[in-house]
């Protein structure tokens, strides 16, 4: 079983990781994500999606051409964990943020 980040891993989260915000009445985190076009966000998503199945941790994310909106939160946990940090961090590069 994955533990729950403490209130401060939390914070640091946030701190560390512009974009991402607290999602209401659930205990994850969400950013949204644009592209230059379709092929953009789908190469993202197919980079997220191979790190996300090699980890055996997933993103929940919708897409609309350009556009993708992630949630990030661990359901063995019930919240979220250091699996959606390291996923974050990932997710971030291959999106071509610096870091
Ligand atoms: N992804 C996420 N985001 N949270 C999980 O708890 C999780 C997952 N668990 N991907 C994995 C798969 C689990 O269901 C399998 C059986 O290992």
């Amino acid at each position: 079983m994955v533990a729950k980040l403490s209130p401060e891993e939390r914070s640091a989260f946030l701190k560390d990781h512009p974009g991402w915000a607290e999602v209401e009445s659930r205990d994850a985190v969400k950013k949204s994500f644009a592209f230059d076009n379709f092929i953009e966000a789908w190469g993202f998503m197919s980079r997220v999606a191979l790190a996300a199945e090699k980890a055996d941790h997933h993103p929940e994310w919708f897409n609309v051409y350009n556009r993708v909106e992630i949630t990030l939160t661990t359901h063995d946990a019930g919240g979220l964990s250091e699996r959606d940090v390291a996923l974050a961090a990932f997710i971030e590069a291959a999106a071509g943020e610096d870091d």
